[in-house]
């Protein structure tokens, strides 16, 4: 017998308790795996997270994408597709939901996000044209590239800085992109490529200032601006809880207003949205979205099925709707901030502040003896799956990729390994357990020796790159 008192989270905190707003009604037994079996995988998976078999994974933080549990309601819905070549009722759900959630005019689904990134980039970028952005993401970037336009990177300084605790790290730094317009002149813009949340520097929001002065210094150039809404309602959080004025406003309110201030989005619904697979991309301009609904026919099929089944309409019509619930999503953030803060408490290296799908660690600050050449995030997610089978994502020189027109590798300021948390899927007990696992491989920091790449693909070379130990 000990005489501990054992006290719930809250009240270490001196909160009362919060618990999610839903309850299980299915579950998916996992595989419990073993240091040897892991040893194995992940030689045979060449030190790469993304080469692994989900059988030799225990708790799966590759991603939030497409890894959401659906609800009793979105299931139901599958057994209503309808599925019609054409014309599906399941579509005009969906145009709905898209229209009354997001404020946009004209949609067309797409089988995921990288589906509208490649019609959006291929109708709105003339060869040669700069695309302005918050940072870059590896298929929104490519798919520019592929389509002729250049990337430049017109982000505030502090998302380069982990340990910056500015509220709004996604912001465009207004004078960086005054200055592209200046020196190239704006019929040389294609657009602005604005993502809220940033996934690469950590899930960091914009602000709705940030976007209001972006819309007006866009409209005076006659440049169109144009919305990653992956993971709005994320940043719609943010802005409720660190901007004046936004308190009492709900995340479909403040969701909606910030899509006003935007010409169009693309979306990979495969996040906020709940579900499996899914994505759309949407505009008010009907010019440039009737070449997209044409270009859709092409790639994707119809422009009222998009690559995806109806059921997968009906799913996301409905997810659209539970990802706008002020409850779910302060249950899903207050999920990755509980991780989150376990390991602020135990002096883990991370990006902070802590942004709403994921903890990136900060690969540099636990490996400094490893140079970013031995890819020191690559190698933080090699231990922790060694550790304890949890996968995680290098987010750092491997994600970066090369420079499409030197061919040099790009060196990020950020060397990170994610860990990602999907929606409705965990418990705390898992995020415990995972806590627990970063801790024993921060401990274990100093005997780690990194890794050399011993294959490289062409194009987003991070998902099939293949390592060795050094
Ligand atoms: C992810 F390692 N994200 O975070 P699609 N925009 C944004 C995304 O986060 C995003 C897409 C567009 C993924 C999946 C993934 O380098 C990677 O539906 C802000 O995946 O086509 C996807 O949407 C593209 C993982 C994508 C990666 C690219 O895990």
């Amino acid at each position: 017998m000990t005489d501990t008192v054992h006290k719930t989270m809250g009240q270490q905190s001196g909160r009362r308790s919060w618990a999610e707003p839903w309850k299980i009604k299915m579950v998916e037994p996992l595989t419990m795996t073993r240091r040897e079996d892991r040893e194995r995988a992940l030689t045979e998976a060449g030190y790469n997270t993304f080469l692994l078999r989900s059988d030799d994974v225990y708790i799966d933080l590759l991603t939030d994408s497409g890894t959401s549990a659906m609800s009793d309601r979105q299931w139901a819905g599958l057994m209503l597709g309808d599925e019609a070549y054409a014309g599906s009722r399941n579509f005009y759900r969906l145009e709905q939901a898209v229209q009354s959630w997001y404020g946009y005019q004209y949609v067309v689904p797409t089988h995921q996000g990288r589906g509208a990134e490649h019609l959006i980039s291929q109708t709105a970028i003339r060869k040669g044209q700069y695309v302005p952005g918050n940072m870059y993401f590896t298929t929104t970037r490519l798919h520019q590239e592929l389509a002729g336009g250049i990337f430049v990177d017109v982000i505030v300084d502090a998302a380069h800085d982990p340990s910056d605790l500015s509220p709004f790290k996604g912001d465009v730094d207004l004078a960086k992109l005054e200055q592209l317009i200046r020196e190239q002149g704006a019929d040389n813009i294609a657009y602005v490529s604005l993502a809220a949340t940033v996934n690469m520097a950590g899930g960091q929001p914009v602000s709705m200032a940030n976007v209001k002065a972006l819309h007006e210094l866009c409209r005076r150039h006659g440049i169109k601006l144009f919305l990653d809404a992956t993971r709005l309602v994320e940043n719609a959080f943010f802005i409720q809880e660190r901007e004046a004025g936004y308190q009492d406003k709900s995340i479909a309110a403040i969701s909606r207003e910030f899509c006003s201030y935007t010409d169009g989005a693309w979306m990979s619904a495969k996040k906020d949205s709940l579900v499996n697979i899914g994505g759309w991309l949407a505009l008010n301009d009907w010019p440039l979205f009737e070449e997209v609904r044409n270009l859709v026919v092409v790639y994707e099929g119809l422009h009222t099925y998009g690559g995806l089944a109806g059921r997968d309409m009906e799913a996301m019509a409905i997810g659209i709707e539970e990802s706008m619930q002020d409850d779910h999503v302060r249950s899903r953030i207050g999920q990755v901030r509980y991780l989150a803060q376990l390991l602020e408490d135990w002096g883990i290296p991370m990006v902070m502040p802590v942004g709403g799908h994921a903890i990136f660690l900060d690969a540099r600050r636990f490996y400094p003896q490893l140079a970013q050449g031995e890819f020191p995030a690559q190698t933080l997610a090699a231990e922790l799956y060694l550790d304890s089978g949890i996968r995680s994502m290098e987010r750092g020189v491997v994600s970066a990729g090369r420079d499409a027109s030197t061919g040099d590798h790009h060196y990020p300021k950020l060397e990170l390994t994610r860990l990602t948390i999907p929606r409705r899927v965990y418990t705390q007990a898992h995020m415990d357990v995972v806590a627990e696992s970063v801790k024993a491989v921060f401990d274990a920091r100093a005997a780690a020796r990194g890794l050399k790449m011993v294959y490289e693909p062409k194009y987003l070379r991070f998902f099939q790159a293949r390592f060795e130990p050094l």
